[in-house]
């Protein structure tokens, strides 16, 4: 398909690179497509008759399905573009989008990167230097060190002057890796060097430093947008507390329960760090905000387009990738601070091929049957379709559902009409998740914070997908019939020979659609706390006979370089602790019982 016609913008770029698949490639073609610029897709050879390779003017092959020798291939990709002839690279979010050297080397290549600069990326990247020029902004960061640590004893001072919590967190980290919360000085030691280890693992450097640790904050980020003259403006706030394992599940906008004098210090504070830079490009400045709802921090600053923005422009009305292409061309925004103006209210769920019921497993598959939600105010942001295998190689977040509502409260009904109206079968996905989170009275109220998911919420109503993903051998799905019986439709599923049946009504407002959440029957026993990942089993925390309380550590997995803890899921009586230290641990293994003893 030849890029539409657009006579009344004949600027920005004739020809743009999209360096990323999945939803975000799609988004960023639209743009494309929307500006008259022809869009040139990469792939990967699993991605051969991907969505987003479908919909572009042009796709090239970058090679192997291993993101190393496809997606991450900065060598390849500028092969590519330099034969597709194209003026920009748009690197999306993940893979190459915060890599100075990349942006350094499409520069180098003549071509732009449609992004910060290099040097921005670089200083964002380290975070102490990100810490100094907040601090030089005048912009308040969490009370830390100014300085890489690794002596234990300038640890104990840090925590004796502050207090405990102290969190240490890796130089060059990033979403939560290599943090570590030490609760008191005789934990400082092994947990400077837990961070130091993995900080070297994941990122080459393992320096790290030291913050006081909030226990219970906010995460609440400000959009940006930042001019190649120097003007920024900002765009308001994201909420985007509704996580767990430092992933994001739900995120919205505006955040509720802040004042507008909160928000407007939030958003000056975003515009003076990005200023102090000089930087260009849409970013976003992370803080945590305090229990108080008004004490808040600058944390980090996000260099590219977030998984999160549509949120923002559904209720700025503000096409972000129109002004990212806009400005990386020169064009100039097309707009002033005094244009922004927030109206009613947006929320996100991610679409992950994962489920909650048994600890968040990646479960990446072929999607059986997919039936997209619909009506007013409901925007879907996804490469699903009825039979799109989404691959085991990347990400397993396969869309974003995103409503807009004129208030928080009918949002949030509108989510639930739209997840109840969604059908996705032959995967797990996190759409039984979102209808629990928007019914949940914390979520309702607006009072949730970054713990709650994993401290205080109750999944135990969430139905695990099935058989295959509990660990037996029937894969299969169901066969489904729809009944009627005195007016009220059930749709029986018969599972397999043994002719099994499983009942649903629809409609019924005490059970959660059996096909938002995702098919299948089969669950797991409500005592078996199941290995959220595969990986190596570091240590038991605890011993046979044990008595725990629901989020005690029970054991350490590493997997991917990384230590993971595995909390008790129920109050109980510890037993069944299968494995040895090192021992290699299956993704929904049992690792521990926990009975009512
Ligand atoms: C913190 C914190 C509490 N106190 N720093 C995690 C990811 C990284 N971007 C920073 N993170 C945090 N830093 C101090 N001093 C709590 C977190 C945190 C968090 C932050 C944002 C979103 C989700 C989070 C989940 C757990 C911890």
């Amino acid at each position: 398909m030849a890029a539409t016609d657009n006579r009344s913008r004949p600027t920005v770029f004739d020809a743009v690179l999209v360096a990323n698949r999945g939803e975000i490639a799609l988004r960023v073609i639209r743009a494309c497509r929307e500006l008259g610029v022809r869009a040139v897709a990469v792939y990967s050879e699993v991605d051969r008759d991907a969505p987003h390779v479908r919909a572009a003017d042009a796709a090239h092959l970058l090679g192997p399905t291993p993101a190393a020798e496809s997606y991450l291939s900065i060598d390849r990709i500028l092969e590519v573009a330099a034969e597709a002839q194209v003026d920009a690279i748009h690197p999306g979010y993940g893979f190459l989008s915060e890599n100075a050297d990349f942006a350094e080397a499409v520069r180098d290549a003549g071509m732009t990167f449609v992004g910060p600069s290099a040097e921005a990326i670089r200083s964002m990247g380290d975070k102490l230097t990100a810490r100094a020029v907040a601090e030089a902004a005048g912009v308040p960061v969490v009370p830390g060190t100014e300085e890489p640590t690794d002596d234990p004893e300038v640890a104990k001072a840090f925590g004796e002057e502050y207090g405990y919590p102290v969190a240490v967190k890796a130089m060059f980290g990033g979403g939560g890796r290599g943090m570590k919360v030490v609760a008191s000085a005789d934990e400082m030691s092994d947990a400077l060097e837990a961070a130091q280890r993995e900080a070297t693992a994941s990122f080459g450097r393992g320096e790290c430093y030291l913050e006081r640790y909030l226990e219970h904050p906010r995460h609440v980020e400000i959009q940006v947008l930042g001019d190649l003259d120097g003007t920024v403006i900002h765009l308001g706030e994201r909420d985007c507390s509704l996580q767990r394992r430092h992933q994001k599940v739900v995120e919205e906008a505006p955040a509720p329960n802040i004042s507008e004098a909160v928000r407007e210090a939030m958003g000056a504070a975003a515009i003076e760090v990005a200023t102090e830079m000089g930087y260009h490009n849409a970013g976003t400045c992370e803080f945590l905000l305090d229990d108080d709802n008004e004490t808040f921090y600058f944390l980090e600053m996000n260099t590219r387009l977030q998984v999160e923005h549509p949120v923002t422009e559904l209720v700025t009305g503000v096409d972000l990738v129109h002004e990212q292409l806009r400005i990386a061309a020169g064009d100039g925004m097309s707009l002033t601070q005094d244009d922004v103006t927030l109206t009613g209210h947006a929320i996100e769920l991610r679409l992950n091929a994962e489920d909650p019921a048994i600890g968040w497993v990646p479960s990446p598959g072929l999607i059986t049957e997919f039936r997209p939600p619909q009506g007013p105010w409901v925007r879907l942001d996804s490469v699903a379709e009825t039979g799109f295998e989404i691959p085991q190689a990347y990400d397993s977040m396969f869309g974003k559902l995103i409503v807009w509502a004129a208030d928080r409260d009918t949002a949030r009904m509108r989510m639930v009409r739209a997840l109840d109206e969604m059908v996705v079968e032959g995967i797990p996905s996190t759409a039984g998740f979102g209808r629990l989170a928007m019914l949940h009275e914390e979520f309702a109220a607006g009072t949730h914070s970054t713990v709650s998911i994993e401290r205080d919420w109750d999944l135990s109503s969430l139905e695990a997908h099935g058989p295959a993903a509990a660990g037996d051998g029937d894969t299969s799905d169901p066969r489904r019939v729809t009944v009627e019986v005195d007016g009220r439709r059930l749709e029986l599923a018969i599972h397999g020979d043994t002719g099994a049946v499983a009942v649903t009504a629809d409609g019924d407002d005490a059970t959660p659609s059996r096909r938002s959440s995702g098919g299948g029957g089969g669950s797991t026993s409500g005592e078996d706390l199941l290995a959220p990942m595969q990986g190596t089993l570091v240590k038991y925390a605890v011993e046979e006979g044990d008595e725990v309380s629901t989020g005690d550590l029970v054991a350490v997995l590493e997997a991917m370089k990384m230590e993971n803890n595995i909390t008790a899921h129920r109050d109980g009586v510890v037993a069944g602790l299968a494995f040895s230290a090192g021992d290699s641990v299956q993704t929904g293994a049992v690792v521990a019982t926990i009975s009512d003893g």
